[in-house]
Formats: C-alpha cells, structure tokens, sequence
C-alpha cells in the first residue's frame, strides 16, 4: 500500500527537514513525501532536493517556475503521485497545523471511505487555542458560508488536511476544478460530496504555525467569497 502524502511550499525551510523527518518516522511501510514547491525565494527547493537525497527517494519533489497558488500546486502534483502508483494520496500542510500522528488513523478509517478529512469542526476537533478570537471567528464563519451555500453534509468543508483513495481522485472531474487558492479545498469537497463519495471526518487539534509566515491574504479570501457562490453554477450538472 503506497501512500503519498502531497505537500505544497511556499518559504517552508524553515518547517520542511523536521516535517519530513516526522512524516517518514511514522509506522506506515510504505509513505512518500513529494513536496511542490513554487520555486520559493528562501531555498525551499534545493532543501527538498537535499531531503530527497537524504531520504533515499521517499522524497519526491515537483519544481514549479513562481508562485501559482494552492489550487494548481495540488492539481499537479495530485497528477505526479497518481503517475508514480500512490494507492492513498494526502494533502497537508508544511506548517505543522495538521497533526502528523493521525495520518495512520486516516489511513485506517480510508479502509472504508473513500475520503477521509482531518476536521477541526467535529467533536474532538479544535481550532488552536491561543488564536485570537477574531480569527477563531473568522474560520467558523468561513466554513459555515461554505456550508450553508452549497448545502455540505460535512463538517470541515475549508480544511486541507485530507487522505483520498486513488480511485476517488481519479474519479473527479479535474479539468472542471477551477480554483486557484484556498477555496481549491472547498470545490474538492463539494464536488466530491455530489459525486456520492463516502467522506468520513476525524477530529484533528490544528495548531497554529510557530515558524514561516502564512501565505493567506485578502486575494485569497475574496476568491474563496465570491468562487463558493460561483461553485454551484459551475458544477449544476453534476
Ligand atoms: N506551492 C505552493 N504552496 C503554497 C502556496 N500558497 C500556500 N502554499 C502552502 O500551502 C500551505 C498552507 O498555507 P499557509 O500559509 O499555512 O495557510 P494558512 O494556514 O491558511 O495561513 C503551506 O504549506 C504553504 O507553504 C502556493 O501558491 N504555492
Ligand atoms: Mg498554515
């Protein structure tokens, strides 16, 4: 069972070698790491190359010319690890918001789904405790707005953290997936929610990131606003 979990970066050195480090110390035979990265200006790229050295291959890495957003970082390298035979294929962040130690636990409950997302809104699940209230805010409200527009049955519809069988990804319609930035997660989960995939959800703590700086900004935000509204439209036949 090969599992590849994909990792987009943007200015993550400082993340990268212990996530790496930690990702491959879990007790899964048979996990790979490829790491998309948008040609960041700290060095992000010649580290992955280093790590994939390091690593004997478990590394992968996919080199991108600038920075062209979450949307077609995952698109490409979802492509990549499906090409180089990944049964499981994951999705996190390089900045230790999703917690590593349950990647073994969505691997198991994938047994019998055929999406397992890593969701801060069901029970168990938390947002990190020493964010502001405004921002605690903020993300609920963003993920009740995806919710409530589009009619999801889930929980967590914005999360990124998330392990997809081979066969649901591909499944999906990829070329309809038009999303550049963060609202990339949510059309994934609607799309994949109105094909009558099985999406189980487990609870996850996101901590906020201690190293790096987030790459969210006002762009990104007015995209996921008006893009949630225009997701039912796009997607109407489905
Ligand atoms: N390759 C690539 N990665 C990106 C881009 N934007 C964000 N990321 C990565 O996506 C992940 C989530 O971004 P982050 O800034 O932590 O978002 P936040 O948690 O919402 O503040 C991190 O691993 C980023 O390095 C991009 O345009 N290209
Ligand atoms: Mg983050």
């Amino acid at each position: 069972m090969k599992i590849t979990m994909v990792i987009p970066t943007y200015n993550e050195s400082e993340n990268l070698p212990k996530l790496v480090k930690d990702v491959l110390a879990l007790p899964l035979e048979d996990i790979h790491i490829l790491i998309v990265d948008d040609n960041s200006p700290d060095g992000t790229g010649d580290l992955a190359e280093k790590l994939r050295k390091e690593y004997n291959d478990r590394v992968h890495c996919l080199h991108r010319a600038g920075k062209m957003g979450l949307g077609s970082a995952y698109r490409e390298g979802f492509k990549m690890a499906m090409d180089e035979g990944a049964d499981y294929i994951g999705q996190m962040d390089a900045d230790f918001s999703h917690p590593i130690d349950k990647i073994p636990l969505m691997v198991k409950e994938l047994a019998n789904a055929d999406l397992v997302i890593g969701s801060r809104y069901v029970k168990g699940g938390k947002l990190d405790e020493n964010w502001p209230f405004y921002r605690k805010w903020l993300s609920g409200f963003g993920n009740a707005y995806a919710r409530v527009i589009l009619g999801l049955p889930n929980r967590d519809v914005t999360g990124g953290y998330k392990l997809w069988k081979k066969g649901t990804l591909a499944a999906m319609p990829m070329d309809t997936i038009k999303s550049n930035g963060y609202v990339f997660q949510v059309e994934m989960n609607y799309v994949a929610s109105k094909m009558g995939f099985k999406i189980v959800e487990i609870p996850i703590y996101f901590q906020e990131r201690t190293m790096g700086k987030s790459k969210m900004n006002l762009k990104i935000s007015l995209e996921a606003a008006w893009r949630t509204i225009a997701l039912r439209f796009q997607h109407r036949d489905l």
